[in-house]
């Protein structure tokens, strides 16, 4: 066990500088959100008495001089929890794993990487794997990844997972259903439900996370398979490559898809412009979709879903080439392409991503905690009017690479690592 929410004495001494940081950013975001955004519907938070803002959890030198579009895209100030919290590793026999979502009974569904699919008991105890999952192909970024557990599992049982599948040419981000047999031991009735198109060869960017939306349908997020010749790919309606699709549980476009213009569009599209998305979640109030996904060197991304709109990648990116060359033209704002909420430089790779909307922490309510792999540690921000408001780093002195988050049915958080951790973190 250990405590991660004594006060120190940084803060002490920087309550009254914080305060003024926070009133001034307060001010310039409302003076932003007025000049600069359409009017949206407001997203009604739990409020926190008083949000104290320190300085930046970021202290690296940025990897470019770009400018963000807004007052509080990147480098918020800094929050700190205040209910004292506690952590522990409930487990450290999982196996690369990928995805994590609650089962009843205080259960977990796992996937790791290498195809298996393994269920961990409220102490953490693994079943053995899950039989009747379809083999994947686990080579490089491509494995049994992202799942998710119907929101109706009580009565039909039903889970939904990604995965990456050889193909002619390649391999594929795929999507399969199965039944969770009663005695936990199999997966049932599997079937495929989906197939990127199309293969290529490439063991990279497959994305792969899977939400249900309020309407009962999947949304899946696809990567673009990182090549040159592929990445420009996202901005294409024709293809599924660094996209979020919109599907029926039977893996049908889903009714009230938006239509996109040009040959080929297809029907399954939500929003396009992608690079790689591993994160995906629902916001508890506004029902909407939320994504994080990698950017290049420096433009790590969370956006805000909404149907039919262009994302940008790769005409406009906070990143750069990891070798240093600027992408495209070097642009990071264009009409018609949206802006990503919040952005990090130097990135953090965020992953799997969840809102608490537990009240064993109330003042976590409905904030977006994401799972940081190079940068090690869990991201805590809070959401405010549809703008990230603060933002926290959980559980840096592990140094673990946090794959995914889920909040258990007890109303604490769990987070998986590369390293084959399960990790519970809840208030003391
Ligand atoms: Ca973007």
């Amino acid at each position: 066990m250990f405590n991660i929410g004594a006060p120190n004495f940084f803060n002490q001494f920087n309550f009254m500088a914080n305060k003024i940081l926070n009133q001034l950013i307060s001010g310039a975001l409302l003076v932003s959100l007025s000049c600069s955004k359409p009017a949206e519907p407001k997203v009604e938070e739990t409020p926190i008495p008083t949000l104290e803002l320190g300085l930046p959890v970021e202290t690296l030198a940025p990897n470019t001089n770009y400018k963000p579009a807004f007052t509080g895209q990147t480098r918020i100030g800094s929050i700190k929890t205040k209910t004292p919290i506690q952590y522990k590793i409930i487990s450290s026999a999982l196996a690369n794993p990928w995805g994590i979502a609650p089962l009843p009974n205080a259960q977990f569904l796992i996937t790791e990487k290498a195809g298996s699919m393994r269920i961990a008991n409220s102490q953490g105890v693994l079943s053995t794997a899950i039989a009747g999952i379809p083999a994947v192909n686990s080579s490089g970024q491509g494995g049994l990844l992202g799942l998710l557990v119907d929101p109706n599992f009580g009565s039909n049982r039903m889970v939904y997972w990604a995965y990456s599948e050889n193909a002619a040419g390649g391999t594929l981000t795929a999507v399969a259903k199965g039944r969770l047999s009663d005695d936990e031991k199999a997966m049932e009735n599997v079937k495929v439900i989906y197939r990127a198109n199309s293969a290529h060869a490439s063991s990279l960017h497959f994305g792969a996370r899977i939400v249900m939306d309020v309407s009962g349908n999947l949304l899946i997020c696809l990567g673009e398979r990182s090549s040159l010749s592929t990445r420009v790919l996202a901005q294409s309606v024709s293809s599924s490559w660094g996209k979020v699709i919109r599907i029926t549980t039977d893996g049908s476009p889903a009714p009230g898809n938006p239509i996109f213009e040009g040959v080929g569009a297809l029907p399954e599209l939500f929003s396009i412009g992608h690079r790689n998305p591993q994160g995906l979640a629902i916001h508890p109030i506004s029902g909407e979709v939320w994504l994080s996904e990698f950017g290049p060197r420096g433009g790590d991304e969370v956006n805000r879903l909404q149907a039919g709109k262009n994302y940008g990648w790769p005409t406009i990116t906070y990143g750069i080439e990891y070798g240093g060359q600027t992408i495209g033209a070097g642009i990071q704002q264009k009409e018609g392409m949206e802006q990503p909420v919040y952005y990090w430089d130097p990135s953090v790779s965020p992953s799997g991503m969840t809102f608490y909307k537990g009240n064993r922490v109330p003042e976590w309510q409905n904030n977006l905690f994401i799972g940081a792999l190079s940068a090690t540690h869990i991201i805590r921000l809070h959401i405010g009017n549809n703008t990230v408001m603060g933002e926290e780093r959980l559980l840096a002195s592990e140094g673990q690479r946090f794959r995914d988050i889920c909040q258990g049915t007890d109303g604490a958080l769990y987070a998986i690592t590369d390293a084959g951790r399960l990790y519970k973190i809840d208030k003391e």
